[in-house]
């Protein structure tokens, strides 16, 4: 993270904060262990809808008590979206208009799966480190709101407080010290086509392939000054910020309330970005306008856009986002789930279409990106004989933790015919790409080696 102006002194309240650290597997192991024990609060859900749900996920424990508190509606809102209404009108080829998505989505960039839109890979090629607003994927819930940023406003508020509610405008966040990275937002469910297409296996969600990933620079406040304006308590454990965007409706007709979906403290603190900029713009409206969380390395969940309110809270949050969803489910994990989603897993892209088309008896540039979660990319590797040799590709950019680098080698196949192409990531962890993932029923955290189509002609 990049801080252009030194951050403010912190109060001795603050560096106990400072010093706790950041374990995120213990601390999931002792959430799910609270929610088993029913001492969490299932937030903004109706206790039938816990129940109901729990009862599906197939979790045997007590459904905990609900807890009051949550506010009413939120100022600054101005839903009324236009949901299907692309700027500026179409020129030449109409782009395909998603639900709900404000930007155009030309066909040679996006596919349109229901209300989100998947970056095709082979369009990333044309594309530097960072994804142009114009070629970034969009998961939406539901559609995208219309958001005046003259009068939005952030309301930091909960018992992890130590006062009442602090409201914050645009212009109170620009005038604290401005931070920024370089980071990848990848949904959790990126490659969960795959399931099916590699290994055989139904998951339930969107069927991307491998484009629910893009990368840009954000520019915003730390999460943690704005925390520590409002005045974080020392007994604050969860932070849940909550968009403005529409209530989640399943299909079975239950309101699962505003996407939200609680941080630890100790990650809240760390490297998390409340962005009003994306690539040096304003963020636009299909990607939080006016400002979105930015949760670096961690699953796309969690940097939630339009951030309509901040809840901070002296006891364990949950929401559906981390207790239906985005955790494991299936054989091989508890019945309630693996422990909530927090880091993202690493993957390899070809910047190909799925059946490119090769010349024999030519030496072709093989070009993609790799990227990690768990650490910054250390080496990639390239298979172009369906697994039976691998050798190094050159890397285009620096590694670094929570991006991706682009790289390229050379291929001259000689004999026409189908084949495949293979590509795996080493992060500085150690961990590589495996040739299976183990199934979930969600589809979450694909990360097997893609076996890439081509043919040779
Ligand atoms: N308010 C809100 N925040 C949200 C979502 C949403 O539907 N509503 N989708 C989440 C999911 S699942 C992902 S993967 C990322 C996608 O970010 P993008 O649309 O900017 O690519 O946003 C997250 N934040
Ligand atoms: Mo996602």
């Amino acid at each position: 993270m990049t801080l252009s102006t030194p951050s403010t002194p912190t109060s001795t309240a603050d560096s106990a904060y400072a010093a706790q650290p950041l374990d995120e597997a213990a601390y999931d192991r002792r959430r799910l262990r609270q929610w088993l024990a029913g001492e969490a609060r299932a937030a903004g859900v109706a206790r039938r809808d816990v129940l109901r749900l729990a009862g599906a996920a197939g979790l045997a424990a007590t459904v905990p008590a609900l807890g009051g508190g949550l506010p009413g509606a939120h100022a600054g809102t101005a839903p009324g979206a236009a949901p299907g209404t692309a700027p500026g009108g179409t020129q030449g080829i109409a782009p395909r208009i998603a639900p709900g998505i404000v930007k155009p989505l030309p066909d040679d960039v996006f596919t349109v799966r229901g209300t989100n839109a998947e970056t095709r890979f082979e369009a990333l090629a044309a594309t530097g480190r960072l994804t142009p607003a114009s070629h970034f994927f969009v998961r939406n819930h539901t559609t995208t709101p219309r958001i005046d940023a003259g009068t939005w406003r952030l309301t930091v508020w909960g018992d992890g407080l130590t006062g009442g509610a602090h409201e914050f405008t645009l212009a109170d966040l620009k005038r604290l010290p401005s931070a920024s990275r370089t980071a990848f937002v990848e949904c959790a469910g990126n490659g969960r086509g795959l399931f099916t297409t590699q290994q055989g296996q139904q998951a339930s969600g969107t069927a991307w392939t491998l484009g629910a990933v893009g990368q840009a620079h954000w520019r915003g406040v730390r999460l943690a000054d704005v925390l520590r304006r409002a005045g974080l308590a020392r007994h604050a454990v969860d932070v849940m910020p909550r968009g403005l965007d529409d209530g989640y409706v399943t299909a079975d007709g239950t309101d699962l309330g505003r996407v939200r979906r609680p941080l630890p403290l100790a990650k809240a603190l760390d490297d998390v970005l409340l962005a009003y900029e994306m690539n040096g713009e304003p963020l636009p409206p299909d990607h939080g306008h006016p400002v979105r969380v930015v949760v670096p390395s961690w699953i796309g969940v969690a940097s939630v856009k339009w951030v309509g309110d901040i809840e901070v809270s002296a006891t364990p949050l949950y929401s559906p986002w981390n207790t239906d969803f985005y955790r494991l489910f299936g054989p091989g994990h508890p019945p309630q789930g693996s422990a909530p989603l927090t880091r993202q897993t690493l993957k390899s892209a070809f910047e190909l279409p799925w059946h490119a088309r090769f010349e024999a008896g030519t030496r072709h540039r093989l070009t993609g990106r790799s990227w990690s979660g768990g650490g910054a990319v250390d080496h990639v590797e390239i298979s172009t004989d369906n697994g039976g040799t691998w050798r190094r590709a050159r890397l285009h950019d620096a590694p670094r933790r929570g991006s991706w680098v682009r790289w390229s080698a050379d291929w001259h196949p000689r004999t026409p015919g189908p084949g495949v192409l293979l590509a795996r990531t080493t992060d500085t962890t150690g961990r590589t790409q495996p040739a299976t993932t183990a199934f979930n029923t969600q589809g979450y955290l694909f990360d097997a080696v893609v076996r890439h189509p081509v043919t040779v002609e």
